[in-house]
């Protein structure tokens, strides 16, 4: 506790070296520390921003947290990247701590997420699950602020850990401030009454200045979910002694008189105290006071002295290695049946689930009763389990977020999101939590995870189940995109996206799984075998132009994805080979290669999506071949989508009319074709 303080102390004294942002948990220590201690090696952690006593209990040591405060090389957590008291940590010693966002109660789904995983190894017996030396079973703490508690994801995440009975330990930490928003202003009720609601959480209340208290209420909270595997709330109230921040500062929002009461529940003060009435000595007590502020000083010089990260290294741990490098395995197989692109994700799944024990599929509808709404899970819960094919409720945060929770304790998640229009839900998650794990833990925590969304517009599915998101998508680094457009490419992504170690959004067009739309039958392929892998950044050309109009220089290429390969099949036997198309397959990792390529031999491109064109992918990618292949090209880039309308419309005259078509396509590849 000792350092705690004076580390925050030598913080304020050199704000001037202390440039980066940070918190101090100044206040909270005992609840922290009691909590720190008592976690074992083999259990899993989500601290929050203000947490650095229980990083301290846990046994990082004041250097390797300075480490961090001054954003160092060697600062064990993100390498310089993140802010102080933001963990991750595989150290064998300490508690498992996945990467830690800023983002106040979104940590509350990944840590969830955990608990879930280590739930499933323990069911079906895994080896690989963390254990004790006596087999002793994990728990998972998250940790965060009372502000927090109001935030929506919090309950998504409550509401399965009661629903699964799972081994968590929430522990909020309960100041009573935001930053300057008081609890009255925000809340008619604290975070233990709320729990309340949550039928099969149990509660324990404690006075997180009372270090003694906090010690036996942590001891018995990590107890309870050890030998019950059930979670528990723990309400701690405390003093915030501190800043918010270094940089939003106490004295500019908050009285006299509410820090006076807040200072009067300084732990530090009353475990002192406690401790002398115990019997121990006071000429111990004032050895540590003395000796400390020297120790932490002398660290906090040594922290100063480390080196910067290089600039070399800025964009290292962006992905972990891809599984899948090349294309394997047999596409052809001679006596292949014929599947539809909603089958051949089927059996990809399934042939998943056969192979990999800790794969699992969960999502809105996928479970045992109706195998997902476009039947595209039929038969996987019956064939393996409801542990392992389930349902959700609709939380799309959490089928979301979860998933980086189930990653961190090895299990291999594939999510489905209902509709592409109601992946925001869950966007927050994947930007917020997943897309920057890898680089923000400095490749220790990438996030292996298959998202599965079914997109697109046909035959007026209406605005809400019609919208395509890639451009948005897209935005977000630290995420690959797939989007295959037939069956046989459908099978060799989804099991490459499977194997990849980081997170993969699968896109797949519902126009396209049972080849309804009229034009669509190619996307019916023979079906892969099982061995087939396609790796993910690999675009196919799906038709060449002829050499003779080649020589001419009488051609064009369309790049496109998606239902775009087909309107543009359609649109090319106005001319005949003098279209080259080429299907992108993945969207992120980008096959560069071929597109310049292809464009450079041609000289003239069409970049064709569904898409709504307006700022979008198609429009970035016009810009990048313009910078690429200027000398080659003898027309402007000429990119056809959608209307840049908010919403599909639902009556079928609307959406043609917004759509792109054969006929739109054939009209730009005619004027292409004339420059
Ligand atoms: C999602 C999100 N919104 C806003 C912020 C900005 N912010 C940082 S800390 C904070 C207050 C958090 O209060 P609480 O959870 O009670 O924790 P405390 O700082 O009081 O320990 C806010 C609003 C954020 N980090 N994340």
């Amino acid at each position: 506790m000792c350092q705690a303080v004076e580390m925050a102390a030598v913080y304020e004294a050199n704000r001037n070296i202390c440039k980066y942002v940070h918190s101090t948990s100044r206040g909270h220590e005992a609840i922290q520390i009691a909590a720190g201690m008592q976690l074992s090696p083999w259990d899993y952690a989500s601290p929050y921003y203000r947490d650095d006593s229980m990083l301290l209990a846990m046994g990082f040591t004041p250097y390797e947290l300075m480490l961090q405060l001054l954003a160092k090389r060697d600062d064990p957590s993100s390498g310089g990247r993140s802010y102080y008291s933001h963990p991750s940590s595989l150290d064998p010693e300490k508690p498992c701590i996945p990467h830690q966002s800023s983002a106040t109660g979104m940590q509350v789904i990944p840590s969830t997420g955990m608990a879930q995983g280590i739930r499933y190894l323990e069911k079906i017996g895994a080896t690989s699950l963390r254990t004790g030396p006596k087999g002793e079973a994990p728990v998972v703490l998250c940790s965060l602020g009372d502000g927090s508690v109001t935030e929506g994801e919090v309950s998504e995440a409550w509401q399965s850990a009661v629903l699964w009975e799972l081994p968590i330990i929430y522990l909020v930490q309960d100041n009573e401030w935001g930053i300057s928003a008081s609890a009255e202003e925000t809340r008619v009720m604290d975070a233990y009454e709320y729990a309340a609601g949550f039928k099969g959480m149990e509660r324990m209340r404690v006075d997180g200045s009372n270090f003694e208290e906090c010690f036996h209420a942590m001891g018995a909270a990590i107890g309870y979910v050890r030998q019950e595997r059930k979670p528990i709330l723990v309400h701690a109230c405390v003093p915030l002694l501190g800043h918010h921040t270094s940089g939003v500062r106490k004295e500019w929002y908050r009285t006299e008189e509410d820090l006076a009461l807040h200072a009067a529940k300084d732990p530090k003060p009353l475990l002192r105290e406690r401790l002398l009435e115990i019997g121990v000595l006071e000429k111990d007590l004032l050895a540590i006071e003395s000796d400390t502020p020297k120790y932490i000083s002398l660290e906090f010089d040594r922290a100063k002295e480390a080196s910067d990260p290089t600039v070399d290294s800025v964009a290292d741990h962006i992905f972990a290695p891809a599984a899948v490098t090349a294309e394997k395995g047999n596409r052809f197989p001679s006596n292949g049946n014929k599947v539809m692109m909603v089958d051949a994700a089927l059996h990809a799944v399934e042939e998943i689930l056969q192979q990999y024990p800790e794969a699992i599929f969960f999502g809105q509808d996928v479970g045992r009763r109706l195998g997902g709404v476009f039947r595209e899970a039929a038969t996987l819960a019956e064939k393996f389990g409801d542990n392992r094919v389930y349902n959700t409720a609709i939380q799309e945060a959490y089928i979301v977020g979860s998933t980086a929770g189930l990653s961190a304790v090895g299990v291999k998640p594939i999510v489905e999101i209902q509709f592409a229009d109601y992946i925001y839900p869950g966007f927050n998650q994947l930007v917020t939590e997943i897309s920057k794990s890898c680089y923000l833990s400095n490749g220790k925590f990438p996030v292996q995870t298959l998202i599965r969304v079914p997109i697109g517009a046909y035959g007026g599915g209406g605005p809400y189940h019609s919208g395509s998101v890639e451009s948005t998508l897209l935005t977000v680094k630290g995420i690959k995109v797939v989007y295959p457009s037939n069956a046989a490419d459908m099978k060799g992504l989804m099991k490459a996206a499977f194997l990849d170690p980081n997170p993969v959004v699968m896109l797949e067009h519902k126009g396209l799984y049972w080849s309804k739309v009229p034009g669509t039958q190619g996307a019916i392929t023979v079906e892969p075998d099982s061995d087939y892998v396609l790796p993910l950044g690999k675009g196919r050309v799906v038709q060449p132009a002829h050499p003779r109009d080649l020589k001419k220089g009488d051609t064009l290429c369309v790049i496109t994805y998606g239902m775009g390969v087909y309107w543009a099949q359609a649109a090319a036997t106005h001319f005949p080979g003098q279209v080259e198309i080429i299907d992108l397959r993945t969207l992120f990792p980008l096959d560069e290669e071929l597109v310049f390529s292809t464009v450079k031999k041609h000289g003239k491109v069409l970049i064709l999506t569904e898409e709504q064109l307006n700022n979008s992918f198609v429009q970035a990618l016009a810009g990048r071949i313009q910078r690429t292949c200027f000398k080659s090209l003898d027309a402007p880039v000429f990119t056809l989508g959608a209307l840049d309308l908010p919403a599909v419309p639902i009556n079928t005259i609307l959406e043609n009319a917004m759509l792109p078509n054969p006929e739109k396509v054939a009209a730009a590849m005619r004027e292409l074709l004339a420059y």
